[in-house]
C-alpha cells in the first residue's frame, strides 16, 4: 500500500491550523497538526482530527437524493438540476423574483469553492429574499465597521502577539478558538501575554473555559454590556484620558461622543449591570495605564439588542486609549487577496426593506429571524421556494417552532448540503459537494481577519468519486440554469460560473497586493498561485502595519466617532436605568459552545461525541434553590415561544438571574443509517427564542437574555 503524507489547512473554524494527514491509498491513517505551519506551528483541536471521521461518515450524501413517497430515492445529478430548474422557474414565473429564498449558513465562509461562486449563484436568482447566518452573529460588526470606517468588512483585529491588556467582553476564544481574530492556539497566546506581566480580563455572565485561564473575570448581566461601555467611555472623558494619537486626528464629532455619554456614570450603571463600581474603575485604570490595551467584543456582544451600540462603542475606547490602527493594539490587515477591496460593491446596506418585519436589508441580506414569517404571511412577494446552502436555520435561527411550519409550507426547497438534517429533511432535492478533505483550500475571508498577513493554499488531500461534485460546480450549475438578467450578463456569468476555483485563485493573487502583477510594476518574487503550492505551511506576508487614513473607505477619509444612527437609537438605552421586572419569565438565557462541537452539524461524528460536552442547563445554586430543583434532574425551560425538556447542571460559575443552554442540539431528523430516536440527542434551545427580539439597528438575533423560566416536570 502507498503511504502519503498531505498538508491542508483546517477549514472548520477560523483558527486555520495546518493538518498532516497520513493517507494510505485514498484511506485516512491519522491527521496531526502540522508543525511546520507558519501559523499554528502543530497547533490542532478534536474537530481537525475529527475530519477523518466526516469523510467516511456513512450518513455523508454523495450524490442528489430527490424526495418520494417511499422515502429518499438516488437520482442523477442531470435530473436533479432538471427538477430544481423547472421548480423555481415555475415559481418565479408565477409569483415573481422575490418568491424564492436563499439561506446561506457558517461554512460558506470557510468552503472555497462554495466562497468563489456563492455571490454570484445568489446574484444569478436576483431576490430580494437573501438571508444568512450573519444576521444570526456578526452584522452589527459590519454596521459598525460601514458606519466608522465606510466598509463593513474593515474589521479591526486584536494584534494578539503584542497586547498587554486584553479585555474581551462575549467571547469565549479558548473553546470558538477565536472570532473574528484568527489565530490558533488562543490559550498559548493568553498565557504569553500574561507571561511579558501583561494581563486578560474577562466580562461575561459566565465564568468560561477563558475566564478560567484570565487574570480577572467580572460577572456582567446579559445585555447590561451597552451600560458599562457608556460609563467608560465617560470615565475616559471624565479624567481627561483621550490619549492624543494619530487616529484622533482624523476622527470626527469627539464631542458628541462626550457629550452624549455624560449622563452614564459608573457609580449609576454598575448595580444595573451587575459589576461593582471599584471593578469599573479598575478596569479604567487599566485601560489607561497598560501600553497596548485591547477591547475586544463578540459573539456575547452581537448576539443581543444592543449589538451594533456595543460594538460602536467597543471601537470608540479603543480609539479614545489610542489603540487603533496602532500595533500592540487593533489593526487592519492586508492579505494576499485584498477580499475589502474586492467586495466593496457588496458593501452596502439600509437601501430596502423586507416585506412583512420591515427589516432593512444589511450587506444584501434580510434578517433570518424573519425569514419564517415571509415565507408564512400570505400576500404580494410572499416566498414560496427556499434554496439552502451549508446552512441548517431549523436549529440555527430563533424561534424553531415557526422556522418547521415554514419550511413545511414552502411549495419548492432544493438544498446544497451533504447530510439529511433537521433542515434538509424538508427539502425536495438536496444536492451534496464533495467537502472537507476532498476539496481545495484557501481562505479569502480569513486571512482578512487574521493576526497577522499570511497566505496559505492546499490542494485536496483526497480524490472524489466521478459520481460527486464540488459546490462550486453545483453552484455553477444553479447560476447558469437560474440566471435573471439581461444577455451580456447572462454571458458573463455563464462564464464566470465555468472557471475553476484554482484559475480565480490564481488570477486573484497575482493581481493582489504581493502579487507578480500587483502594483505598477511587474514583482519578480511576487506571490503567485504556482509559488504559494510549494510552501505547504504558507508563507507570512508581514505583521500588521498601521494603514489609516489610506485605507478607510469613508468619503472624507475620516472616522465618524459619533454616527447619527447610533446616537439616535442612543436615546432608548434610557430605559435600561429603569429596568422593569419580568415576573412571568424571570431568568434570562445565554448559550455556550463546546470544543468538540460545530454548531449544529459535527455532533454525531464519534471522536466529537461525549466527554463533557453535554446539552445540559447550567443553573445557579441560588436560582435552583428558588425553584426546588437539583442537580442532574430533568426539568422544563419554557418561554413565550416553546418549551424544553433539559438536564440541570448547577453551577456558580454562571450570574444567578441567568441560565445557560447551549444551541445546535435536538437532532432528530432521520439520517441514512440511523433511526429518530438514536439521533435525538439534547433539546434545542432555538424553540424558546423570540424571533422578534432583534438588535433595532443590524437586525441580528438577540438570542442573549431571551426571557425564560424554569420548573421541575411532575410526572
Ligand atoms: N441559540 C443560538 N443559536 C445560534 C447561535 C448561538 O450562539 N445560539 N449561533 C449562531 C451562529 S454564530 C451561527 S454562525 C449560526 C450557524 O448557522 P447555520 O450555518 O445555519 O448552521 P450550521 O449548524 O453551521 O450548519 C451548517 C450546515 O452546512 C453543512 N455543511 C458543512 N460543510 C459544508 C460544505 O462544505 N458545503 C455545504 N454545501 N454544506 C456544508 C452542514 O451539514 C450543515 O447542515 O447559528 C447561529 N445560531
Ligand atoms: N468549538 C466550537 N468552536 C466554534 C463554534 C462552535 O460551535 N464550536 N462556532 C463558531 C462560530 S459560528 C462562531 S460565530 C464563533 C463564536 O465565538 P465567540 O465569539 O468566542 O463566541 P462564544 O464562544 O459563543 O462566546 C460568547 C460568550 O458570550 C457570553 N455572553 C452571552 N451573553 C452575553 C452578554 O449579554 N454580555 C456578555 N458580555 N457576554 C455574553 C457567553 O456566556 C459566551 O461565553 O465560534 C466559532 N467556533
Ligand atoms: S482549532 Fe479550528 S482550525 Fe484548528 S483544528 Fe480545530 S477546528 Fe480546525
Ligand atoms: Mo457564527
Amino acid at each position: 500500500m502507498e503511504e502519503t503524507i498531505k498538508y491542508r489547512t483546517c477549514h472548520l473554524c477560523e483558527a486555520m491550523c495546518g493538518l498532516e494527514i497520513k493517507i494510505e491509498d485514498t484511506k485516512i491513517v491519522s491527521i496531526k497538526g502540522d508543525k511546520n505551519d507558519i501559523y499554528s506551528k502543530g497547533h490542532i483541536c478534536p474537530k481537525g482530527v475529527a475530519l477523518k471521521d466526516l469523510h467516511e461518515d456513512p450518513n455523508r450524501l454523495k450524490e442528489p437524493v430527490k424526495k418520494t413517497v417511499n422515502g429518499w430515492q438516488k437520482i442523477s445529478w442531470d435530473e436533479a438540476f432538471d427538477i430544481v430548474e423547472q421548480n423555481f422557474k415555475r415559481i418565479r414565473k408565477q409569483y415573481g423574483n422575490d418568491a424564492i429564498a436563499t439561506y446561506t449558513g457558517n461554512p460558506t465562509v470557510h468552503n472555497t469553492g462554495t466562497a468563489l461562486t456563492l455571490y454570484d449563484t445568489i446574484n444569478a436568482i436576483n431576490t430580494r429574499n437573501r438571508y444568512a447566518s450573519h444576521s444570526l452573529d456578526s452584522v452589527p460588526v459590519f454596521v459598525a465597521n460601514q458606519m466608522m470606517y465606510g466598509h463593513a468588512m474593515m474589521a479591526p483585529i486584536p494584534d494578539i502577539e503584542n497586547i498587554n491588556y486584553f479585555l474581551i467582553i462575549g467571547a469565549n476564544p479558548v473553546v470558538s478558538n477565536g472570532s473574528f481574530m484568527s489565530t490558533p492556539n488562543i490559550k498559548g497566546k493568553i498565557k504569553a501575554i500574561q507571561e511579558r506581566d501583561g494581563k486578560v480580563v474577562v466580562l461575561d455572565p459566565r465564568k468560561t473555559e477563558t475566564a478560567h485561564i484570565a487574570n480577572e473575570h467580572y460577572f456582567i448581566i446579559p445585555e447590561r454590556d451597552i451600560l458599562f461601555l457608556l460609563a467608560v467611555v465617560n470615565e475616559i472623558f471624565k479624567r481627561d484620558g483621550v490619549k492624543q494619537s494619530r487616529v484622533l486626528s482624523f476622527t470626527d464629532h469627539i464631542d458628541v461622543l462626550k457629550n452624549i455619554t455624560k449622563e452614564y456614570t459608573i457609580e449609576q450603571v454598575a448595580p444595573l449591570s451587575g459589576i461593582l463600581p471599584e471593578h469599573i474603575h479598575q478596569i479604567v485604570d487599566d485601560l489607561l495605564q497598560y501600553d497596548n490595551a485591547v477591547v475586544y467584543g463578540r459573539l456575547g456582544v452581537n448576539t443581543q439588542s444592543y449589538g451594533s451600540l456595543c460594538q460602536w462603542l467597543i471601537n470608540c475606547i479603543n480609539i479614545l486609549i489610542g489603540s487603533l490602527d496602532e500595533e500592540g493594539g487593533l489593526l487592519f490587515t492586508l492579505p494576499a487577496v485584498d477580499y475589502v477591496t474586492l467586495m466593496a460593491h457588496e458593501s452596502k446596506m439600509f437601501r430596502y426593506k423586507s416585506r412583512v418585519g420591515k427589516y432593512a436589508e444589511i450587506v444584501g441580506e434580510y434578517p433570518t429571524a424573519t425569514l419564517a414569517d415571509e415565507i408564512l404571511t400570505k400576500g404580494k412577494g410572499q416566498v414560496r421556494a427556499l434554496l439552502t446552502v451549508a446552512g441548517n436555520p431549523a436549529r440555527s435561527a430563533p424561534n424553531s417552532g415557526l422556522v418547521k411550519k415554514a419550511l413545511e409550507d414552502v411549495e419548492f426547497m432544493a438544498a446544497v448540503d451533504m447530510y439529511i438534517n433537521e433542515t434538509t429533511q424538508h427539502a425536495d432535492i438536496i444536492l451534496p459537494p464533495a467537502v472537507g478533505l476532498e476539496t481545495m483550500h484557501y481562505s479569502f475571508v480569513l486571512h482578512m481577519i487574521a493576526t497577522i498577513n499570511t497566505t496559505k493554499f492546499s490542494p485536496a488531500p483526497l480524490p472524489i468519486t466521478d459520481k460527486q461534485r464540488f459546490d462550486w460546480q453545483i453552484m455553477g450549475e444553479l447560476q447558469r440554469r437560474l440566471f435573471d438578467g439581461n444577455i451580456l450578463n447572462r454571458l458573463k456569468s455563464n462564464f464566470m460560473s465555468r472557471l475553476h476555483p484554482k484559475t480565480k485563485l490564481a488570477l486573484a493573487l497575482k493581481t493582489g497586493p504581493y502579487g507578480i502583477w500587483g502594483g505598477r510594476f511587474l514583482k519578480k518574487n511576487g506571490i503567485s498561485l504556482k509559488r504559494l503550492e510549494k510552501h505547504k505551511g504558507g508563507v507570512v506576508l508581514s505583521k500588521l502595519t498601521p494603514v489609516l487614513p489610506k485605507r478607510l473607505f469613508t468619503k472624507n477619509k475620516t472616522i465618524a466617532l459619533a454616527p447619527q444612527l447610533f446616537v439616535q437609537e442612543l436615546d432608548k438605552i434610557k430605559e435600561l436605568l429603569k429596568p422593569v421586572e419580568n415576573t412571568t419569565y424571570p431568568l434570562k438565557l445565554i448559550g455556550r459552545r463546546h470544543l468538540r462541537s460545530n454548531n449544529s452539524w459535527m455532533q454525531k461524528l464519534p471522536m466529537l461525541e461525549g466527554g463533557s460536552r453535554k446539552c445540559t442547563v447550567f443553573i445557579h445554586p441560588d436560582d435552583a434553590q428558588k425553584h426546588n430543583i437539583t442537580h442532574n434532574e430533568l426539568v422544563e425551560v419554557y418561554s413565550e415561544f416553546g418549551s424544553i425538556k433539559i438536564e440541570t447542571e448547577i453551577t456558580s460559575d454562571l450570574i444567578n438571574g441567568t441560565i445557560c443552554i447551549p444551541h445546535g442540539w435536538g437532532q432528530d431528523a432521520k439520517t441514512i443509517t440511523e433511526d429518530t430516536s438514536k439521533n435525538n440527542k439534547g433539546a434545542n434551545v432555538n424553540e424558546l427564542m423570540n424571533h422578534h427580539r432583534l438588535d433595532p439597528i443590524s437586525y441580528n438575533m438577540a438570542f442573549s437574555g431571551q426571557p425564560v423560566a424554569i420548573r421541575k416536570i411532575i410526572e
